[in-house]
């Protein structure tokens, strides 16, 4: 039984693209068009009541039936769990994954968002102040990355782990927010090695697929 996946192809729905690859999972990708306001329908809304993709539903979900989950942090440790696929079973080295995880979630995942969008609109009266403020905390966030990849391998701990997938996809356009990989060499070296991973190279070809299949 499948993983019915509804996503659009922007960041953190790549999160699960990339996981789904790798744990090597059937599933089902049902396009919810963000241009066409779709993930605000009742229909949608009965799946995610936040209305924001990614969400799943696991056919085969806990006791066997069909399992909601949302939020892509939330879903990365479920299909971990699921799958035993980037799931170490040491206490530590797992929470050492799920806090930088966390740290993902709750840093770089909205503040590149909000950074990018004040970014665009700088120029606009009383936007100055509001670009400042998120781009100065999306470039210390960088920092933080950069130091925490110049001591260790991956993000977490010296393995691949849900941490680097869910860091990965915001990384590819740090260039919205006025940022360059060019001047954090350790986020640059774990990008690539990260992008050389076969499964993230077939989710980066699926993405590839559904921005072909939803152009306007
Ligand atoms: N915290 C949520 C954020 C999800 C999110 O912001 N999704 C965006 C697409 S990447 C979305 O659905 N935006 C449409 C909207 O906000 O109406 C998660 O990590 O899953």
């Amino acid at each position: 039984m499948m993983i019915d996946f509804y996503c659009w192809r922007s960041g953190n729905n790549r999160k699960i693209f990339m996981m789904l690859e790798e744990a090597g999972l059937d599933y089902t990708r049902h396009i919810v068009n963000l241009e066409k306001q779709e993930q605000k329908r009742p229909e949608f809304l009965a799946i995610n009541p936040n209305g924001k993709v990614p969400a799943i539903v696991d056919q085969d979900g806990l006791g066997g039936k069909p399992f909601r989950v949302i939020e892509s942090g939330a879903i990365l440790i479920y299909l971990a769990e699921k799958s035993g696929t980037l799931r170490p079973h040491d206490p530590r080295q797992w929470f050492d994954v799920v806090q930088w995880l966390m740290w993902q979630m709750g840093g770089p995942g909205p503040m590149f968002t909000e950074s990018h969008y004040f970014h665009s609109q700088k120029n606009t009266p009383d936007m100055a102040y509001p670009a400042e403020r998120y781009d100065k905390e999306a470039h210390r966030l960088l920092r933080v990355a950069e130091k925490r990849l110049g001591e260790s391998e991956y993000l977490a701990a010296d393995f691949y782990s849900i941490a680097d997938i869910a860091f990965w996809p915001h990384c590819a356009s740090v260039e919205r927010f006025g940022a360059s990989l060019d001047a954090y060499p350790n986020i640059e070296r774990w990008f690539a090695l990260v992008g050389k991973r076969p499964a993230v190279k077939r989710a980066v070809a699926i993405i590839d697929k559904v921005r072909i299949e939803t152009a306007a």
